[in-house]
């Protein structure tokens, strides 16, 4: 299987996160990579496929935004990361302010994901690796891996959150589409629900937008992720959401896992985008499930017994120690 990474993505290094009401180490780091570098191997570097395939899930606005954000909030004289601390209420009427904290209410959701001064740089080339595995599966591979970072399946097309800034998922899938793919299918196994991707294609019936997570009545995202949400307009019946609880372990995640296969099967899906997160690790510290390296395997063999042609897409995993070998237990699996 072809691997795919640029260190360009180091560069994204925010120094904090407000965590349950306190500044905390960020837990979105650069030595999550390096634990999977060590542990997969050697690596490709992508090549550079320029905006235009950001600009199919991203407007032009939202891009400037995030180009900017980090000095614009030096110029207002700030120190550390650009964070927002003021949100639009949902409904209130839009509104284009030049003010940074304004902007960073209008492009965000959550006060967990800072720009930083690498952050455009590093999501700009975490795009790159998700276009570049897809390239090699639209080029006749059957699978390849994307090692992005930072995560995108909480990045909506307008909004940045819960440490995600382009939605490297959506990106492969708009890729697909454009090389003449008709059904394309997000499968996201990351512990977190993927709410970015859901909304960018709620309403889309060309892609199939399949999550197991944690219940977001008791879980990150909470505002979306619940079952009764299954897409709307030609979207009607894309969506499905599995919401388990925590401590599920990888006996009650397996067949949440087979009604999701099932789905994708169903659908008639040409190409797989596996949105993976090793955030469901029994040793995860900032998460509630409890599968062990020994699962994911497991779970890799379940998804690659689809025989789709398949990109994985890194998203979540916080438990460094044991990241590296969790990912090269689940590319094993393929
Ligand atoms: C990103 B990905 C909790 C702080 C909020 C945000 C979690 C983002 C997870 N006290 N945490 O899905 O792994
Ligand atoms: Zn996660």
């Amino acid at each position: 299987m072809r691997l795919f990474f640029d260190s360009r993505q180091l560069e994204h290094d925010p120094s904090q996160e407000l965590h349950n009401g306190a500044w905390m180490a960020h837990s979105e780091h650069p030595g999550r990579t390096r634990s999977i570098v060590a542990a997969i191997g050697a690596t490709e570097t992508p090549r550079d496929f320029g905006e235009a395939p950001l600009l199919r899930v991203h407007p032009s606005d939202y891009l400037d935004f995030l180009k900017t954000a980090h000095s614009d909030w030096q110029a207002a004289g700030r120190p550390g990361n650009a964070i927002g601390y003021t949100w639009p209420v949902v409904a209130r009427r839009p509104l284009n302010l030049s003010r940074i904290d304004a902007r960073l209410g209008q492009y965000s959701y959550d006060a967990a994901t800072p720009v930083a001064a690498g952050t455009w740089t590093a999501a700009y080339w975490g795009a790159q690796t998700a276009l570049a595995a897809t390239e090699a599966v639209l080029g006749g591979d059957r699978t390849a891996f994307a090692l992005c970072r930072p995560p995108g399946h909480h990045a909506g097309a307008d909004y940045l959150g819960g440490y995600c800034y382009l939605n490297n998922a959506a990106i492969a899938a708009e890729a697909a589409l454009a090389a003449g793919r008709t059904r394309v299918a997000v499968l996201d196994v990351d512990y977190h629900h993927g709410n970015g991707t859901q909304d960018i294609f709620y309403e889309r019936g060309d892609v199939l937008f399949v999550s197991i997570h944690a219940d977001p009545s008791t879980d990150y995202p909470f505002y979306w992720g619940h079952k009764d949400e299954t897409g709307e307009g030609a979207g009607a019946g894309a969506t499905l959401n599995l919401a388990l609880p925590h401590g599920t372990n990888f006996a009650a995640y397996r067949p949440a896992l087979a009604k999701a296969l099932d789905r994708i099967a169903a659908l008639g899906t040409e190409l797989l985008i596996v949105s993976y997160g090793a955030d469901t690790f029994v040793g995860d510290p900032i998460s509630h499930f409890a599968l062990e390296t020994t699962d994911y395997p497991l779970m890799a063999g379940d998804i690659a017994a689809l025989g789709l042609p398949t990109v994985i897409v890194m998203e979540g995993g916080y438990a460094t120690g044991a990241l590296g070998a969790n990912v090269a237990a689940f590319l094993s699996g393929f």
